[in-house]
């Protein structure tokens, strides 16, 4: 299949309102979209109605997919127009300039078109019968010149020397909705068109006529001798077009001359896609499809506002956890136990108790090494500690989130969401882990940016991780340790011990939220989004709208057919006199 580049169209009667048509879902594409929107409908908090609300779905899907797409489909197949004629014609030339573009060679040899060419528009792709012959014999093309609703078929001649043409024009012809058929002004009295036309009578098919290459000066007199001859066969039904000969000439004709024939397909185009909706078997499923998809349709903004709840309930329970946790941390909570205890060790040992004159550390090297290695030990304990708490502060969270989620007052839903709390558990232990090296790294940090020389005998009397764990031990809340360090850091020593103070407050208060996290991407998930149910809501009114279009089409059918426009119009736009029948027959009926 290939896309042919469009000739911008020139003539006034290609106007906006045709292109605003042609880009106008069919019902066939709603009803797709709708099947699409359905599909991806996801219930998953189990609120009340949710097992029936699914069961509906799943039938709805089942109807869509089972019986009106397939229906749909089948109808909303392009109206077959197939161009035929004798050989030489201009029936290529004539399809070119319908389409405005070269589709479709044509020649001086005689017979050109060997391969029928089908064009259809471009939306119209997925309604196209692949496996009707009108396609298979034929190389497909996509190309917004058709109207929406028709396929355009050239086809090879039907009374060529080559016997392949003319078969595979009379199979073309037999699958054809409307026969336009191509003559000259030298040909129309020939045997070929008037057998042709009464084929067609035979079968009921429509037939249009274009009577190509007529000289300016005999005009007038072949339409008339024409015409009489049309009514002769009963046929002054048939819509006529008469095109002038252009005079020897390369490439496409003149807009102009080929505008009525355009105009003509695209009523024809307009008829045949109201006809997909005229029938009436499909009309009851249509009717019922509206209030069932606004069911669907308010089952999954149910899901969304509970989806709301939800995160609103995790998003207000997390606030007090993570006080909680902050004001542990402020009163000393991961200094308790073994770090008291190894601290006093220290202190009764007198690691602490270094020679301090004129405000600077005195102590060698080697009794610096000495005491960060006695140091070390309660540091470890420390670092577990702040561990510890994180993952206990990880717990409370845990356990404050179940509770808001599942207990008196949890929203609906709530219990679906409850267990997804336990999501990245696993990794808990690992994350408290690093929380405490991390913070244990910025007391390093904060030794390391000590500078002058006082700071330089204070990292020499403990080493740096020594002088870090007095910081550290300091602002898990051992008053003695800050002591300590102040000795022989200064004041600056009590703003570090500050700072790493609140940090690890800031951290622990920060592991609520990442327990939250599993729950708030869950109910961040597309079946809690605002636009959930926007789809369904759109594809509900388009289904309203258009089958309330096809209802009125319906009633003002009969109507139509009855007052048949005239449309058969010479090259000058003058009417010829002849009428337009109801080119596809089916409609008058329904
Ligand atoms: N003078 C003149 N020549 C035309 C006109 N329309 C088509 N031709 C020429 O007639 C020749 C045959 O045109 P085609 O469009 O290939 O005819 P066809 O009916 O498709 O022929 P087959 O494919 O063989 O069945 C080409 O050389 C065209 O240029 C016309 O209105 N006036
Ligand atoms: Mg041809």
């Amino acid at each position: 299949m290939m896309d042919v580049t469009q000739r911008p169209p020139s003539g006034a009667d290609r106007g906006a309102s045709e292109a605003a048509e042609a880009f106008t879902p069919t019902l066939y594409d709603v009803v797709r979209d709708l099947r699409r929107d359905v599909a991806a409908v996801r219930l998953p908090l189990d609120l009340p109605g949710r097992g029936d609300a699914l069961g509906s779905r799943d039938r709805l899907l089942g109807q869509l997919e089972q019986h009106l797409l397939p229906r749909l489909k089948e109808l909303s197949a392009p109206a077959v127009v197939v161009v035929a004629g004798s050989t030489g014609a201009g029936k290529s030339t004539l399809y070119n300039s319908v389409l405005g573009a070269e589709v479709s060679p044509a020649g001086v040899l005689r017979p050109t078109t060997r391969e029928p060419v089908y064009a259809h528009h471009p939306a119209d792709a997925d309604v196209v019968p692949a496996e009707a012959p009108a396609a298979t014999q034929s190389r497909v093309v996509a190309t917004e010149a058709v109207p929406r609703g028709i396929a355009l078929l050239d086809a090879p001649d039907l009374d060529s020397l080559e016997e392949s043409n003319r078969d595979t024009a009379r199979l073309l012809l037999e699958g054809a909705d409307l026969w336009l058929f191509v003559t000259t002004a030298a040909r129309y009295g020939d045997a070929l068109p008037w057998q042709t036309l009464e084929l067609a009578t035979e079968r009921g098919a429509s037939v249009a006529m274009v009577l190509n290459r007529v000289p300016r000066d005999t005009l007038p007199t072949i339409r008339a001798d024409l015409m009489a001859r049309l009514r002769e066969h009963g046929m002054d039904s048939t819509p006529l077009f008469v095109v002038p000969d252009l005079g020897p000439h390369e490439g496409l004709l003149d807009d102009a001359v080929v505008a009525p024939v355009r105009r003509w397909l695209t009523l024809l185009a307009g008829r045949e896609r109201s006809r997909s909706v005229v029938v009436r078997t499909l009309q009851g499923s249509l009717d019922a499809l509206p209030a069932w998809v606004a069911r669907l349709a308010e089952a999954v903004e149910a899901q969304v506002a509970a989806g709301a709840a939800v995160r609103a309930t995790v998003r207000d329970a997390l606030p007090d956890v993570a006080a909680a946790a902050r004001r542990g941390i402020l009163a000393g909570g991961v200094a308790h136990g073994s770090v008291m205890a190894g601290w006093a060790q220290l202190a009764h040992a007198r690691v602490d108790a270094v020679k301090v004159k004129d405000g600077t550390a005195r102590s060698s090297k080697r009794a610096g090494r000495r005491r960060e290695a006695a140091i070390e030990p309660v540091l470890t304990d420390l670092l577990a500690s702040v561990g510890h708490t994180w993952e206990s502060t990880a717990d409370a969270a845990e356990a404050a989130l179940r509770a808001a989620l599942t207990g008196d007052g949890a929203p609906a839903g709530g219990p679906d969401a409850a267990p997804l709390v336990e999501d990245g558990a696993q990794d808990r232990p690992v994350q408290a882990r690093a929380a405490a090296a991390a913070w244990e790294g910025e007391a390093l940090g904060a030794v390391r940016a000590l500078t002058g020389g006082r700071a330089d005998a204070a990292r020499q009397a403990y080493g740096d991780r020594g002088l870090a764990a007095l910081l550290l031990l300091g602002a898990a809340g051992l008053d003695d340790a800050v002591r300590a360090s102040s000795r022989v850091v200064g004041d600056e020593a009590a703003a570090v011990v500050e700072r790493l103070r609140a940090s690890l407050a800031d951290r622990v208060a920060a592991v609520p939220g990442t327990v939250a996290t599993g729950v708030l991407a869950y109910v961040d998930g597309p079946a809690f989004a605002d636009d959930a149910a926007t789809g369904l809501r759109l594809r509900r009114a388009e289904l309203v709208r258009q089958t309330r279009h096809a209802r009125a089409m319906r009633g003002g059918g009969a109507r139509a057919a009855s007052t048949r426009p005239a449309v058969a119009v010479d090259a000058h736009g003058t009417a010829g006199g002849t009428t337009v029948p109801a080119a596809h027959g089916t409609e008058g009926a329904a």
